[in-house]
């Protein structure tokens, strides 16, 4: 079988679709080159001295693993020179980082989780890094907060890694969502999954079922009537995973359905939700509404929800699409 990289798959829908602009072919490039030196270091595990506490801590008040800061920096590194960004925002940063004045300033902005499932980097289980890309505001000339503050729809790019017995990279550029195979004996990547497809119906959910006790009625109603299996209300049986890390979830999804729910609950009133609306949840949504797919927050498309903060967090239901169908009805029925 023919072998097409990923700089061909570019260059080719640049050419035939005109849908990939060349700046931002030179982004996804240098996003994927970033995310190859991370799968390099993660494989290295104790033997590159990656494992382990940072012996810090990052704006939500999460203890930093050293290979969250390691994979921040691999990033801003490969992002900064290339004249394709105005600016970039990362999870593990307070704040935004504006390309430096020695760099030609470009008109993407850049928004990254480095290091998604932080608490499987030790215990050699599948991890990955989130990636969403926006256009800067027309006008522009220093970046500020504000100027990120955009809903998921305006996305014009997004994707993830998954470091797992296979790396592979995962994008969308708004025309349907493919997925590149790490050839790790040559470093390159190769297309191994042309329009990915999320059936609409799945028998398996994900979700932290700890956290049942401090659920919100919609939820717990919807999960019960699963458990109840062939002679509940759903007339089947479901099965049930959770990795603990969004983008392994997310990527058995995008493969085999399925639902993933990272609720709001009781635990505190005021924090909606464990993920990040700008690093998780909006790229994950315009993947999975790509491959046929919804996402909601319960009450709305993820995608239309104005951001009003860049590290705010918001509920996520994702998935096929007559399970998110499903539980955001209970929720909207209240
Ligand atoms: P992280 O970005 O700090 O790794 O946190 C996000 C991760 C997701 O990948 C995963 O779905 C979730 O946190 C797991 O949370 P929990 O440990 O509560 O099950
Ligand atoms: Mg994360």
């Amino acid at each position: 079988m023919k072998r097409i990289s990923l700089t061909q798959y570019l260059v080719e829908e640049q050419r035939m679709h005109n849908s990939i602009p060349a700046e931002l072919r030179l982004l996804i490039e240098v996003v994927a080159r970033a995310c190859k030196t991370i799968s390099h270091a993660v494989g290295k595990g104790a033997l590159g001295d990656v494992l382990g506490s940072a012996g810090s801590e990052n704006i939500q008040g999460e203890v930093q693993k050293k290979l969250d800061i390691l994979s921040n920096e691999i990033l801003l590194e490969a992002n900064e020179w290339g004249g394709h960004l105005a600016a970039m925002a990362s999870e593990e940063m307070e704040s935004i980082h504006p390309i430096p004045h020695r760099y030609p300033m470009g008109e993407y902005m850049l928004l990254f989780d480095p290091l998604d499932g932080s608490s499987n980097i030790d215990v050699n289980v599948s991890i990955g890094t989130i990636f969403s890309v926006l256009k800067a505001p027309d006008g522009m000339v220093t970046p500020t907060e504000k100027d990120f503050l955009q809903p998921g729809s305006k996305q014009v790019a997004a994707g993830y890694a998954v470091y797992g017995p296979q790396t592979v990279l995962v994008f969308t550029t708004g025309d349907g969502v493919n997925c590149f195979t790490l050839d790790r004996e040559m470093g390159s990547w190769v297309l191994t999954q042309k329009n990915m497809r999320i059936p609409s119906e799945t028998k398996e959910f994900a979700i932290n079922a700890s956290n049942a006790r401090h659920w919100h009625p919609p939820v717990t109603r919807y999960v019960d009537e699963m458990l109840a299996g062939k002679t509940g209300p759903r007339g089947k049986d479901f099965n049930m995973r959770w990795i603990a890390s969004m983008v392994a979830d997310v990527h058995r999804i995008l493969n085999r359905g399925g639902i993933f729910m990272y609720p709001a609950d009781a635990r505190e009133p005021d924090m909606p939700g464990k993920l990040r609306l700008m690093y998780e949840a909006n790229p994950m949504a315009f993947i999975i509404e790509q491959a046929g797919g919804a996402a909601t927050n319960g009450q709305q498309r993820i995608m239309d929800i104005q951001p009003h903060k860049l590290h705010q967090r918001v509920p996520v239901f994702l998935g096929s699409s007559n399970e998110v169908e499903l539980v955001t009805a209970y929720h909207k029925a209240g």
